[in-house]
Order: C-alpha cells, then structure tokens, then sequence
C-alpha cells in the first residue's frame, strides 16, 4: 500500500493512505486525556459501590471515611434530592422504564452500583476513604439473566413459515449464546467538572459529548447553554463511553455543590464492575432448506440481557440483531422476534458491533450447519442464497432499507484470494493424517451511517482552515482523514486545516463518534461544509481578482485566476481583505455551517474465510489462515481503514476465542481484572490478508460506509464455523464461545468417534 506523508501532493487526498497527523502526539507522552486535566484546588472522587447484586439498602455509615485526614465530603443519595433522568434513545416503541439513580437509594440492584461519593484532597484519599464506608445491604432474590422484566420486545414475521418447514428437505437449529464483553479501552472512564460563574464545564472521555451536555442539563435542572462538555483525547471507547453514566452525574453535582474541581477517574476494577458491558445474548434459530440447498425459512430467537439500568443506546442491539436479519441471504419466510430482560448486573449497551455481531453469527452458523447436512460446500450454499447486485437497493421484511453491495463478488474474491478449492484438498489431506483441520466463513452485512451531523468550515486570517465536526474522535485519527475530505473539497493540502472536535462550545450541534457513522455522515457534513466554504472564497476571489468565478483555481495557499492576466491573491491576504486590519491571524474572515442528514442508511458488506488447527493433544487453536474482503464504499485512508480492520480483528478474535464476563450465582463478578478477563496480546494475532471491493454508498454525499466494526462482525462467525468445521468429525455440536483449549480439547476427546478413528490420543 503506498504512504504519502501530507505535502507531497495536492488533489485527490481521497483515497491515499496519508500518515496519522495525531501520532506523534499520542505516542510521546503529549496527548491530553481527562487525567492529564488538573485544574488548581482539583478535587478527587472515589466510590464506595455495593458489595451485592440485588439487596434492599439499610444503612450507609461513612462516618470513618469523614474521619480520614484530606476527605472534603461524602455523599449519599439523601444528600442529591430530586434529580431527572437519562435519555434512552427511543429507537424501538415501547421500552420500559428503567431506574438511573447517581447514588443507590433505597435498594442496590446490580454489583459494583455507586452507594457513596467521597470527595478528598488526593485521589489516593478518596479510594481509601470509599473503603471506609460501611454499606448494609440486605440481600433480596436474584433473577436470572431471562426471567427479569422485560425492556425491549420487537416481532417480525412475513410469508407462510408454517409451510416452508413443513415442505423443508431439511431442518437445522442452532444456538448461540454470547458471553457478556467488557469493551475495556485502554482508558478507562474518567470525568472531571469545573464551575466559574455558573457555569459548569465538564471534560469526559466520551464519545457523544452533546449527549452528556443535554442529559446533564436534564438531569442536574440546568439549562444546556450554560454547559460545556469537553472530548479532549479519548483512548478508545467501543461502545463502552456513548452513553452518561451515573459517575458522571456525581461528578458534577459534587462540583456545583463543592464549588470546586472534582475529578474522577475509573480504577480498571471500577469499569469491570460498572461500565457497561456487551453481547450476553442468547439466540436460537432454525433455518429450513429445500434439497438444492436453498433457504427457505428463517425462525429465530433473540434474548438479551439489559443489565439493571438501560444505557442511552440500550434498545441499540436486539434492534440492530432482528433488523439485519436474514442478512444477505434471500429469504422470504420469516418468523423473527428479539427482546432483552433486565438483569442484575451492570447495564448491558453497545460493544463494537452492537447486535451485527449476533445477527451474522446466527446466520453464518446456520448456512455453515446447512451445508454440512445437505452435503454441499459451504461456499456453493451461500452462493445459492445470495441476494444478487440487482437487487438493491432492498427494502427487507424487518423495515431496513440495504442500500448497496455485492455479496457474489465478496464471495468471489474470498474464494480465489483464499484459494479454496487447494485449501479444501489440504484439509482433506491433513484430516487423511489425523490432524483436526476445519474452514469457516462468514458474510455479513452492517448497517453503518444514518441521520445527521454537523460541520463548520472556515478560511482563518493566517490563511489556513478550520474545520469543525460535530463527530467526536477515540483513537480512530479522525483529525487526518477529516483533513483529507476537507482538502479534497478546498482544492488544498490537509496540512493547512486545523480539524476541531469534542467540544461543545466549538461546533454548535453534533452527534458524536459511533455507529460506524462518522465518516459516512460526519465525512459528509464536512464535504458540503468546505464545498460551500470554497464557493464563498471563489466568489470574493472573484471580486478581488477581477475574473469570473469559474475561472478561479486555488493552489496550495493561493488562488489565482486562470486567464491571461494570472493574477493571484494569498488566501491569507484574501481573509484580510475581508476583515480589514483588525483581523487577528485566528480570526475566522470566511465560514460556513452544515448540518447534514443522510439520504438513508449505508449498508456494508464483508466476507471472511478462516482456516484452523486444533492440537490434539492440547486443545490449542491455530488460526492459520484468515481472509478478508470488507466493502467499505468509498475509503477515504486506506491505511486508517485497515488500521480499523485489524483493530476489530482483534476483539472479535477476543469474542471467539478468549473473553468472558464470569458471574457467579450470587451476581458476584469473578473476572474483575485484566489478570482474569483473557483480553487476547498481540501474539494472539493471526496472520490475515486484507483486501477490498468497493460499491458506493447511494446515501451519504461521501459514498462512504464504516469499518471499525467489521471485524467484530465477520471473524467470530468465520472462526466459529472454521472450528465446527474442524471437530465435526468427532460429533462435537454444543461448542460455544469462548472457543478455549479446555472446551476444543474435551470436544475431541469426549465423543465416542474418538475411541474409534485413531484421530485423537
Ligand atoms: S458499539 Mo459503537 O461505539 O456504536
């Protein structure tokens, strides 16, 4: 892939894979997260969090914790009164009421849930003043994940599914249950808030700062103008950080009560316990097919675990899950519901895929089981039920609207980039030998971008840009690729745009960073910012030059006119000559808004090939071979958009293989560190060929559609199958993820085949 550094060139920044202008930075020590944020007098936050899952609150007693030299206050819920509530996006009708308390009051409902606040002059004081507090908690019943009350409930059926498994040739059913994740970004949670002159200001490593500044308002009783939420940099959030959480709340109120700076930042033991966490579904589904491999009804099951209190995109995955379905497959018969049940725990949201992780599992493990029982390839069934190029756009039975794509090409170009018809005669080879060999795949489809952000873009006094987005940034080197997009629409070089995000106060609305929507609809909003923004400049181009205005070309810092006079002006002499002398070199001459919306939603697509081995005699997986072909749109890096790849490579190789949020019967968490939750290293990496198509997206101005969640998405399913694949020759069909060495190890060896075939010891 080529590298060009930022300077070498001019048009078109779209497309090259331009070096990450935030590295330097982040890599020396010079990045500014909250901690790194301490304003004079900063006050510190700990809290003491319920030692039970579900237990009616009798007593706090934090009269040692006031003892402690250095502790400035502690609070409980007695000491808040009213407050408002969170806002749950209303995505699905119907969802349940849930409590959202700052503090526990009466009752605690879910392990590690804020009791008491301590205030202290030191962050070490706070923590070990929080341990002083005595919570008496006596303990009510637990439900189980499935038996509490149910949050969100959607059904959707379509056609005669009744008749379609009665006519099927065959019938296959699969389950699925996903362990609970913790999405566990480098940085953990952390906020701090100031007041001065009622004002409140509030830096939070967040990826939807507008969202914390409007919720805060609702729920503190204040009006949102006269709150400024601040994004500085944010080490990666998954998920984890789009929603406020009642720490956040805390952190505020302690401020404005205190009158002072009060910061808190999560220990890695407070985010296991309270953050929220992903996945935790359950899905079952049969899928009924006819001889010639073609599916013909899908039912399925999807059930969910809440958590004790909904997170704003709570509703977000079971929606996400029952909407992509039956994925890329054509399939007219359906009888598909999803619902979520609160549970005792910490609130279950959004993880990198948010319910396309589910969707694809569940299908790609049906096709996988499909071929297996009518005995064709697995690639040769998906072809056969692929919904072809033509087709699209779709409007789907579950109300979705699949914008673009083509599925047969991805499948295509898995199959000659994999080499398939060699790898399959390899497996069979090495099975002949007694090695437990197996193949997977998996296609998937994501919805990715849909709605509205913002953009402002302006030509500044020293003649450089400013390019405002409303999208926030978490590790994704936004500040580069909204530079190229800007670049490209200012005929300029990324070098001489200063990119601005996470700042309320900057732009004046904004959504924020999830979804894989930023490029596709915040990418967008920042095109039509800066094409409006280069029509401003021609016109007093124009002007100032004499010429007309199509005959104005801007190069590098310039713009000239492109008739026999030549003549040319500095955009720096430019934006002078619109402001006049005064004109400071930060000032902004020329400037435009954009808040952009999206025709519709953009659908990507992706294929994936896995090759396995697992040892015998130990259970060990080696991923051996992975093969992946994402169809992103319009890619604005390359080199950013693998970076994305590999990065959700990476956690779904996590899902599949390694991590697991362990509860014990009594809600007790018994992987609460990093030293228990397997997160996987870089020497669990797989080597991996990447590749691309490219259809363009019909519904954003960019043509453009995510991929930081794709792998998340793809590599589960295709692991997953890969292993089903490998152990099927022992009758092994209960496996479930975490695919450990224990479980592949017992699923050799416990079936009888094995005493037979000579293929295990
Ligand atoms: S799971 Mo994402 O940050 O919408």
């Amino acid at each position: 892939m080529g590298v060009s550094r930022a300077g070498t060139m001019e048009v078109p920044w779209l497309g090259q894979s331009v070096l990450r202008r935030e590295d330097l930075r982040l890599t020396t020590g010079r990045g500014r997260y909250v901690d790194d944020v301490t304003p004079e007098g900063c006050l510190h936050l700990a809290f003491a969090r319920s030692p039970l899952a579900h237990g009616r609150l009798v007593a706090i007693d934090a009269e040692a914790a006031k003892a402690e030299e250095g502790v400035v206050a502690v609070f409980t819920a007695a000491d808040l009164g009213a407050l408002g509530k969170n806002a749950i996006n209303p995505i699905v009708p119907g969802i349940a009421e849930a409590p959202f308390e700052a503090l526990a009051r009466e009752s605690v409902t879910a392990l590690g849930q804020p009791v008491a606040a301590v205030v202290a002059t030191s962050a070490a004081t706070a923590r070990d003043a929080a341990l002083l507090v005595e919570i008496d908690v006596e303990p009510l019943a637990m439900e189980a994940p499935g038996e509490g009350a149910v949050s969100t409930s959607q059904e959707v059926t379509s056609g005669d599914v009744a008749s379609a498994f009665e006519a099927a040739d065959k019938v296959v059913s699969v389950t699925v249950a996903h362990s609970l994740l913790a999405p566990t970004p480098l940085e953990p949670r952390a906020t701090l808030a100031t007041v001065a002159d009622g004002e409140l200001t509030v830096w939070c490593s967040t990826q939807t700062p507008y969202r914390i500044r409007e919720d805060l308002a609702r729920i503190l009783g204040l009006p949102p103008e006269r709150i400024r939420v601040i994004a500085p940099d944010v080490g990666g959030a998954f998920g984890g950080k789009a929603s406020i959480y009642p720490e956040d709340v805390m952190v505020a109120f302690a401020a404005r009560h205190l009158n002072a700076p009060v910061k808190w930042v999560s220990p890695r033991s407070d985010d296991f316990l309270a953050a929220s966490h992903g996945r935790g579904a359950t899905s079952t589904a049969e899928m009924a097919f006819s001889a010639d491999g073609r599916a013909r009804a899908l039912k399925a099951e999807l059930v969910f675990q809440q958590g004790s209190w909904m997170t704003y995109s709570a509703a977000v995955p079971p929606n996400n899950a029952l909407r992509i379905l039956p994925g890329p497959y054509a399939i007219d018969a359906l009888d598909l519901s999803a619902r979520a049940h609160m549970t005792h725990r910490a609130a279950v949201g959004i993880y990198r895929g948010a319910g396309r992780p589910e969707a694809a599992i569940l299908l790609d493990r049906l096709m996988e089981e499909g071929a297996r029982a009518l005995d064709i390839d697995p690639v040769e069934i998906r072809r056969r039920n692929l919904i072809s190029a033509a087709a699209l756009p779709l409007d789907t039975a579950t109300g979705a609207r699949i914008d673009s794509g083509d599925f047969a090409q991805l499948l295509d170009a898995v199959e000659a980039e994999a080499g398939y018809g060699r790898l399959r005669a390899a497996q069979a080879r090495r099975r002949a030998a007694g090695e437990v060999v197996g193949i997977g795949l998996c296609l998937y489809i994501e919805p990715c971008g849909q709605g509205w952000e913002s953009a402002e873009a302006a030509l500044c006094c020293n003649g450089r840009f400013r390019a405002t987005t409303g999208a926030s940034a978490q590790g994704q080197g936004r500040e580069t690729t909204f530079a190229q997009i800007a670049a490209d629409a200012l005929g300029t070089n990324p070098d001489l745009i200063d990119i601005r995000h996470g700042d309320t106060s900057e732009a004046e609305r904004g959504l924020g960073a999830l979804a894989s929507r930023s490029t596709a609809i915040g990418g967008s909003a920042m095109r039509l910012a800066c094409d409006a923004l280069r029509g401003k400049i021609v016109e007093r181009a124009a002007a100032l030059l004499q010429c007309a205005p199509e005959r104005v070309v801007f190069r590098a810092g310039r713009v000239y006119a492109d008739d026999e006079t030549g003549a040319s002006v500095t955009l720096a002499d430019l934006a002078g000559n619109v402001l006049g002398p005064e004109g400071a070199p930060e000032d902004v001459a020329i400037s435009t808004t954009e808040i952009y919306h999206a025709k519709g939603e953009a659908w990507a697509s992706g294929c994936c090939l896995a090759m396995v081995a697992v040892d015998p005699d130990t259970g060990v997986l080696d991923v051996e071979k992975l093969v992946w072909i994402d169809d992103a749109g319009v890619v604005v890096n390359p080199l950013l958009a693998q970076g994305q790849m590999m990065g959700g490579l990476a956690q779904g190789l996590g899902e599949a293989l390694l991590e697991r949020l362990v509860y014990d019967d009594d809600g007790q968490l018994l992987t609460g560190s990093l030293m228990d939750y397997a997160l996987p290293r870089a020497g669990d990496m797989p080597p991996v060929q990447i590749g691309k198509i490219e259809t363009r997206s019909p519904s954003n101005a960019l043509g453009a559609k995510g991929v930081g969640e794709a792998g998340c998405i793809g590599i589960p399913a295709a692991v997953f199958n890969a292993v089903a694949d490998a152990v099927s020759p022992f009758g092994a069909n209960d496996l479930q993820m975490p695919l450990t060495s224990e479980k592949l190890w017992r699923a050799i060896r416990q079936t009888p085949h094995v005493a037979t075939s000579g293929n295990g010891r």
